[in-house]
């Protein structure tokens, strides 16, 4: 489908359900395929170093009890359920319902404890007396939801005051975005007035997570904001270690790490572990994870000490109120979801802040497979934001996102006062940025071609074709007809021979040619090409790339000078 996957975006025209607006005047919603990107889990551990530990009520108010110890879920398990096949109709039903609306398996969850207890996943070193302040800052937690199931809501709430020094919690913000599921309503405000520290802020339109984020900072009354999605579960000690680093340094943007909370089973996936991994982002402006660079490495001795990340993921983080102001907070004009992390991400960086990931603070969170809610009709909302954001802080290099988009950039509204915003700050160049913060991010410019791969055999129509993202790493390339509009046709040759999708490379082991996450060690990922004789000719097998005569996947042949299925035309090539 190559109309709707330009770029790796999923967004266009791809409507799902066009049933119910969410109610209120404004553009209608609904609900968009968002699968390409969703922000991906990160990579989850194998070992464990499980020590089991009893859950710790230091919250205020009413402290409903703990789950029994053998409970549903408890110590972070995964729930148990017969096999779908062997449940009755009716239980089966209200599985099929939970997991329709959310998107992860609500009926597992209302089995669980809103109290459950986790493991304490936390390395040794983060529990070495004295390592954290002792006048740490209060905070305002902001819970910003579009229609949260119940019980994961609950369990979000009662994870932040069940396991945070009470001292700590100045209150924590509901901010309910226009949501129409009925227990959002009078039921939610009944159940939270039993704890005095909760407010509940009510949007009167559906505002996106953005703007609400935003309403809620405006009444926070905490000297530092701290923002979880609705469905998280913090972990003993998680608060002190970030609002440490802020106390230290306000201009300091801090990350817990984010552990996975499985949609199917609610098992807490977090293990204790010496490394931690940090945020980036690829060139179709999507976030994405890495291991940390060797730079980053080597400023540290202690695995429990700060590590600095290029991007946020966007959800859970802590900032100094004032800083977050200063920073001109987000910007009002991006709507529902999206590109709003990357935006607070480079300019911390860029505007004279830190962004680090605390590896002793461990926050888990719901990740799902799809968008459970409804979007805009009739606009592209992550392209929309993604080119604000490109438009004020990429600077030149915003032209390698539009590569990937293509250059009709439509009404993305004004952006006059975040220019403005940037000019005042002083911030740094994004060149600054990427040297500096993200050297180790691919930069096409620097490539000896970018565009399509066309072959000269079978008429010359055919080109070499991907799609992108991680779930296609590992699978075979294959070719179709050009089609001149980048996405999954957009390909760099790197002046280190790879041919390259942003971080993944063309690699030949002597079995199908695959996408891989490039390595830079040229091995299976070497690639020469010769303008005159125009094949490329892998490294180590010394094959020739070529198209088969049934024009499927990509093949690898004994090179032919004379065989037009061997000889390829490379966009934008400049060796020079
Ligand atoms: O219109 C909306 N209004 C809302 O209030 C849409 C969403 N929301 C709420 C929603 O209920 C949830 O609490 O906003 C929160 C985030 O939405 P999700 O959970 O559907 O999205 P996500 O987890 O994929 O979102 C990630 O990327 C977003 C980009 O805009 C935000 O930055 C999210 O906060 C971010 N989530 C995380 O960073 C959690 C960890 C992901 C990782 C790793
Ligand atoms: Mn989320």
């Amino acid at each position: 489908d190559v109309q709707s996957n330009i770029g790796g975006l999923h967004l266009n025209n791809v409507p799902v359900d066009n049933s119910g607006g969410s109610g209120g005047s404004g553009p209608k919603l609904h609900v968009v395929n968002v699968e390409e990107n969703m922000i991906q889990q990160p990579p989850v551990a194998k070992t464990s170093e499980k020590k089991p530990k009893n859950g710790d009520d230091s919250g205020q108010g009413v402290i409903a009890p703990p789950g029994p110890p053998d409970g549903p879920g408890e110590m972070g398990k995964a729930v148990k359920l017969p096999p779908k096949e062997q449940m009755d109709p009716v239980e089966r039903k209200k599985f099929d319902d939970g997991f329709q609306k959310n998107a992860f398996n609500q009926y597992a969850s209302d089995m669980i404890s809103v109290h459950r207890s986790l493991p304490d996943v936390r390395i040794e070193k983060c529990k070495e007396p004295g390592r954290y302040a002792e006048n740490l800052p209060a905070t305002s937690v902001i819970v910003c939801f579009h229609n949260e199931a119940w019980s994961v809501l609950l369990r979000t709430v009662h994870s932040i005051l069940d396991r945070s020094p009470s001292n700590l919690i100045k209150e924590i913000i509901l901010v309910d975005d226009f949501s129409d599921m009925e227990h959002t309503k009078k039921q939610l405000d009944d159940y939270m007035a039993q704890y005095p520290k909760v407010k509940i802020l009510r949007l009167e339109k559906r505002e996106g997570l953005i703007r609400a984020r935003l309403a809620g900072a405006r009444i926070a009354t905490a000297p530092v904001l701290t923002y979880l999605d609705s469905h998280c579960e913090c972990t003993e000690g998680w608060l002190e270690p970030l609002m440490d680093r802020i106390a230290k340094d306000p201009t300091t943007v801090v990350c817990p790490v984010i552990d996975v909370i499985s949609d199917e089973n609610f098992e807490y996936m977090g293990k204790a572990q010496d490394t931690v991994n940090v945020g980036g982002f690829d060139w179709n402006l999507q976030f994405n994870w890495h291991a940390v660079p060797d730079h980053e490495r080597k400023r540290h001795d202690n695995p429990a000490d700060p590590v600095w990340s290029p991007t946020m993921a966007g959800g859970l983080f802590s900032i100094d109120k004032e800083f977050f102001e200063k920073l001109g907070t987000y910007d009002e004009g991006f709507d529902i979801w999206g590109g709003e992390n990357l935006e607070l991400s480079f300019k911390t960086w860029m505007c004279g802040g830190t962004l680090e990931i605390v590896p002793c603070s461990h926050v888990g969170h719901i990740f799902r497979k799809r968008s459970p809610y409804k979007w805009r009709t009739g606009v592209n909302v992550l392209r929309r934001n993604s080119i604000r954001l490109a438009e004020v802080w990429l600077d030149e290099y915003k032209q390698y996102y539009y590569q990937r988009i293509g250059s009709d950039l439509g009404d993305f509204g004004d952006i006059s006062s975040r220019k403005k915003l940037r000019e005042r700050l002083k911030c740094k160049s994004f060149k600054w940025y990427l040297n500096n913060i993200y050297p180790e991010l691919f930069i096409p410019g620097e490539a000896i071609a970018s565009g399509e791969v066309r072959n000269l055999g079978a008429g010359g129509g055919t080109c070499l074709d991907s799609p992108g993202g991680r779930k296609h790493l590992h699978k075979p390339v294959g070719t179709y007809p050009c089609h001149r509009q980048g996405g999954n046709q957009f390909w760099m040759l790197s002046k280190e021979g790879e041919i390259r999708r942003d971080e993944a490379c063309l690699d030949y082991a002597g079995q199908d040619v695959i996408l891989y996450p490039c390595h830079g060690s040229k091995g299976n990922q070497l690639w020469k090409y010769d303008p005159e004789t125009k094949m490329i000719v892998h490294g180590s097998s010394k094959k020739c790339l070529a198209i088969p005569t049934d024009k499927s996947k990509i093949i690898m042949e004994v090179c032919d000078g004379t065989n037009e299925r061997h000889k390829w035309n490379f966009e934008n090539y400049d060796a020079s």
